[in-house]
C-alpha cells in the first residue's frame, strides 16, 4: 500500500510538467505531496539548517542505536532465566563518570556547531533591500522601505479576490491565469513579494492585530509578527524562483489562507518591477 502510493507519487513527479509561471520563473520552494524532508535550500541559511538537521540525526541514529543494542543485551543475558543469581552491586563510579562525561561532550559538539548557525540567523546585516512586512487577519501587507508604494497580498481564492478560499473553477483559472498551477492553491497570492537574486534582503515583521508568523522554508527564516513590536529576519536567495511559505502562527479561523510568495528575480527584473509600483503608486 505504501509502497504503491510511494510510486504513484514518483510517477506523477515524473510525468508532472515543470511548474513555470508566466514571467518563466520556475516555482522552487513548494511542499509537494508525499515527499520526505526539506525544500531545496536556496540561500546560505537554509543549506546551514539542512546540513545542521542531517548531522544531528547521524548522532541520534546512532544513541538510538547504541541504547537499544544495550537494551537488547540486558533482555537476552540479564533475564531470570538466563542469569538465575543476579549481581548484588549498585555503584559502578568509572561507568557513572562516562555517561555523565560522554553525554556533555555530546551536548558541546552539537551546540559548537548549532550556535554558529543561529548566530548567523539573528544577527541582522545591512541589507540591499528591507521590506517591512506585517500580518493582518487574513492576509500580508508589504511596505517596500525607502519606496513610496506599499500593497497587500491575499491569498488566490480569498474573499478578498472574489473567492470563498475553497477551490473551484474560477479559482483554477485565477491561477493558471497568475501563472500558477492548480496545486499550488493555498501557497500563490495575488501579489508577490518580489526580490532581486544574490542581494541581501532584510524583512521587518510586525503585525496589526493578533499574531502571525511569516516563513520561507525554501529559505531557513521563520518569524513571528507581534502586533507593537518590530522583529528581523535576513535571507539572501541564490537561486531565481518562485518560493510559497504559509502563516505560521494560529491567527484565527482563516489562518491556513494567507500564504506568502515570494518571486526571485535577476536584478534587471526588480529595477523594471520597482519603476512599474512606483509609477502605479507613486
Ligand atoms: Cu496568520
Amino acid at each position: 500500500m505504501r509502497i504503491n502510493t510511494m510510486l504513484m507519487g514518483l510517477m506523477a513527479a515524473l510525468t508532472a510538467a515543470p511548474a513555470f509561471a508566466q514571467d518563466g520563473l520556475e516555482v522552487i520552494g513548494a511542499p509537494v505531496d508525499g515527499k520526505l524532508g526539506f525544500q531545496p535550500a536556496a540561500t546560505e541559511l537554509a543549506e546551514q539548517i539542512q546540513w545542521l538537521d542531517g548531522m544531528i540525526n547521524v548522532i541520534i541514529i546512532a544513541i538510538v542505536l547504541f541504547v537499544t543494542a544495550l537494551l537488547a543485551i540486558c533482555i537476552v543475558r540479564y533475564n531470570s532465566k538466563s542469569n538465575p543469581t543476579p549481581a548484588k552491586f549498585t555503584h559502578n563510579t568509572p561507568l557513572e563518570v562516562a555517561w555523565t562525561i560522554v553525554p556533555i561532550m555530546i551536548l558541546v559538539f552539537i551546540g559548537a556547531f548549532s550556535l554558529p548557525v543561529l548566530f548567523n540567523q539573528q544577527e541582522i546585516p545591512e541589507g540591499d533591500v528591507t521590506i517591512k512586512v506585517t500580518g493582518y487577519q487574513w492576509y500580508w501587507g508589504y511596505e517596500y522601505i525607502g519606496e513610496d508604494f506599499e500593497y497587500d497580498s491575499y491569498m488566490i481564492g480569498s474573499p478578498a479576490t472574489g473567492g470563498d478560499n475553497s477551490y473551484n473553477e474560477e479559482v483554477e483559472a485565477q491561477l493558471i491565469e497568475a501563472g500558477y498551477q492548480p496545486e499550488h492553491f493555498r501557497l500563490a497570492t495575488d501579489t508577490a513579494v518580489v526580490v532581486p537574486v544574490n542581494k541581501t534582503i532584510v524583512m521587518q515583521v510586525t503585525a496589526g492585530d493578533v499574531i502571525h508568523s511569516w516563513t520561507i522554508p525554501a529559505f531557513g527564516v521563520k518569524q513571528d509578527g507581534v502586533p507593537g513590536r518590530l522583529a528581523e529576519l535576513w535571507f539572501k536567495p541564490t537561486q531565481e524562483g518562485i518560493y510559497f511559505g504559509q502563516c505560521s502562527e494560529l491567527c484565527g479561523i482563516a489562518h491556513a489562507y494567507m500564504p506568502i510568495t515570494v518571486k526571485v528575480v535577476s536584478e534587471e527584473e526588480y529595477q523594471v518591477w520597482l519603476e512599474e509600483m512606483r509609477e502605479e503608486w507613486g
